[in-house]
This record gives C-alpha cells, sequence and structure tokens, in this order.
C-alpha cells in the first residue's frame, strides 16, 4: 500500500482527484492557459474508457488480432485498434491537440484543430500479447508543444524534437489496480483510478525510484543474441541472486521496477538490431518519468532524452531504471 503523505510540492494530500491536482498546478503557473491540464483530462477521460474495455475484453468481442498490421508488421489486435480509436476521439475531441503520432497509425494524424498548441505521440495499448490472457498492459504518451506555428498544420517536426522537449509524459497501467503515473517536469505522481467514482485519485507522491534495485527485467530468451557486455551484467545479477522478473508490458514491468527498483533491459537481438521499443512513445516517455524520479534512461551510449529522433516510428535499444544498476551496464 502506498505510504500516506503530503506532496510536498504542492501541497496536495493523497486523495486529491486529479482534476483538482491539474487545477492546482495549473494556478501555480502564472499565464497557464488551462490548455495543458485539459488534455491531461482528455487523455485521462480515454483512459477511464480504455480501462472499462479491458476489463470486459472477455465479455465482449474485442479480443484477439484485428486482421491488420502496424506499420511496425505487428498484427494489430483488437483491443490496439479499440484503444487507438479512443485516445485520438478524446484528443480530438479536446481540443488542444493538433496532431498525434500513434504506434498503430503509420502516418502523423491530423486532429484538424490547427489552433491546438499540443502534439502528442502515444501507444494506445502496449503490450499486445498480454491482452487475450489477463497480464498487465500499459498506455504511454509523450506531450510537446508545437514547433510549427499555431494557426498552420502541424508537420513531422513537431515530433521529432527530441526527448528534453516533452513538457509531459506518462502512462497508464491497466494491472491489479488501474494507475495513473505522469510528470510535467516536477516530479512524479500517481493515480489509483476508483472505479465506484469514476476518478483518478491521488496515490504515491514524489515518487522516488530507489538509488540501488534488486531485480532485472528483460527477455532472456534472446539472451545468446544480446551483446557481450550485457550477457555478463546479466550473468553477474544471477551471481548475486537478484530477481528475474519479466512480464512482456513496458508499462508493468517498468512500474514494479520504479517502485521497489530494478533495471528494464532491451538490447540489440538478431531480429531487432536497434531495439524493439519505439524512441517517440515508448522510450522518451518512460525515460522523462524515470530521470523525473531520480533514476536514468539509456541506449548503452547516451541518455534517452538527448537522443534527437529523425522518423516517427523510429526504435531504440533501452534500458531504464535504478541509477547504480544503469551505470553498469553503461561500456
Ligand atoms: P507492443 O507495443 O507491440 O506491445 O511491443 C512492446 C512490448 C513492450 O511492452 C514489452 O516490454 C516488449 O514489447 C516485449 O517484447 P518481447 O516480447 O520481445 O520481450
Ligand atoms: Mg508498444
Amino acid at each position: 500500500m502506498a505510504a500516506l503523505g503530503t506532496n510536498a510540492l504542492l501541497g496536495l494530500p493523497v486523495g486529491t482527484t486529479l482534476d483538482r491536482h491539474l487545477l492546482q498546478r495549473q494556478n501555480a503557473f502564472k499565464g497557464a492557459t488551462g490548455g495543458l491540464s485539459q488534455l491531461l483530462r482528455d487523455i485521462a477521460l480515454a483512459g477511464k474508457i480504455v480501462n472499462r474495455e479491458v476489463n470486459r475484453a472477455g465479455l465482449i468481442d474485442i479480443t484477439g488480432a484485428a486482421g491488420s498490421g502496424n506499420i511496425q508488421g505487428e498484427q494489430q489486435q483488437k483491443l490496439d485498434v479499440v484503444a487507438n480509436i479512443r485516445f485520438i476521439r478524446a484528443l480530438r475531441n479536446g481540443g488542444e491537440v493538433c496532431a498525434i503520432t500513434s504506434e498503430e497509425d503509420d502516418e502523423m494524424v491530423q486532429t484538424g484543430n490547427t489552433s491546438g498548441k499540443y502534439v502528442v505521440a502515444i501507444d494506445p495499448l502496449d503490450g499486445s500479447s498480454n491482452i487475450d490472457v489477463n497480464v498487465s498492459i500499459g498506455t504511454i504518451f509523450s506531450i510537446y508543444r508545437r514547433v510549427s506555428p499555431v494557426g498552420t498544420l502541424p508537420t513531422t517536426a513537431d515530433f521529432l524534437q527530441g526527448g528534453r522537449q516533452q513538457i509531459a509524459a506518462g502512462y497508464i497501467l491497466y494491472g491489479s489496480s488501474t494507475i495513473l503515473v505522469y510528470t510535467t517536469g516536477q516530479g512524479v505522481n500517481a493515480f489509483t483510478y476508483d472505479n465506484s467514482l469514476g476518478e483518478f485519485i491521488l496515490s504515491q507522491t514524489q515518487i522516488n525510484t530507489p538509488d540501488d534495485g534488486g531485480i532485472f527485467s528483460c527477455n532472456e530468451g534472446y539472451f545468446n543474441d544480446y551483446p557481450p557486455h550485457i550477457k555478463t551484467y546479466i550473468e553477474t545479477c544471477k551471481s548475486r541472486r537478484l530477481m528475474g522478473r519479466y512480464i512482456g508490458s513496458l508499462v508493468a514491468d517498468f512500474h514494479r521496477n520504479l517502485i521497489k527498483g530494478g533495471i528494464y533491459l532491451y538490447p540489440p537481438t538478431s531480429a531487432a538490431p536497434k531495439g524493439k521499443l519505439r524512441l517517440l512513445y515508448e522510450c522518451f516517455p518512460i525515460a522523462l518519468i524515470v530521470e523525473q524520479a531520480g533514476g536514468m534512461a539509456t541506449n548503452g551510449e547516451e541518455a534517452i532524452l538527448d537522443i534527437v529522433p529523425r522518423e516517427l516510428h523510429q526504435r531504440s535499444v533501452f534500458y531504464a531504471g535504478s541509477p547504480r544498476m544503469i551505470k553498469s551496464v553503461m561500456p
């Protein structure tokens, strides 16, 4: 259970609703127009709808493959498609976002709101392989202020600004409970969804990840493909009797390690020599969260957030977690 406490920065106690938290944060910024708060509310709304779909997935006809593929050549699941529609619709209706890059859409989606100041990169439902078997899945999102002039059509340059330009990022974990974790660059707060109230409620304030951890998370099925220094590191974890934990859902694996202390690794493999995870809507948002919580994220050569992408669906090698563990995988 999360420790009860108050939010040191904002004086907001555990139990505060997400709406009130956003309002207080907005009021703390002179000149804030409320656009970002509205955008985050739109994401939370879509998250509630997706949470409902996930919870009754076995009862309605939305499990299994959709019969289509995404740009990564991966088969889309029905829930992937449903979640994508829900988030795009909520962001389009909210009016603050001019364009969306989604894992499920080859091209950037224009919302038609050319007066919107923001763009969103999103993986609407991450961990597709777990959808049909009742294992935790998640939504990951990243928000930028557009660089193209407001009032004009958005361009891909709005998304290719680099990880440090994110103004907010977060994820929703549909797990044993549903939790929304986000940062606007002033620490990381977590909100647990109360189904009976239909509200996300502040449950963990100013999360700090442990400096060192006892968990390593990677797909050991690819061990023979891993670079020698990663193989050595994993052998070291085993000789130290660390816990191996791997769900195969980035959000769930990362969230556990964020709270308990640990390292998530997705090294290069023969199937994915540049890594599997996508920079814009998987690596960047998780990297911003982990840095805000005192952790680190790297591709093994540089901080993930320092990378300036060239393509919307660019992939990266990804290591994230407790800082002492991440330093061990740097060559
Ligand atoms: P997805 O976006 O197609 O669901 O793929 C991303 C997922 C991550 O959630 C997870 O960490 C990783 O892929 C698991 O990959 P693998 O099955 O190769 O271990
Ligand atoms: Mg994904």
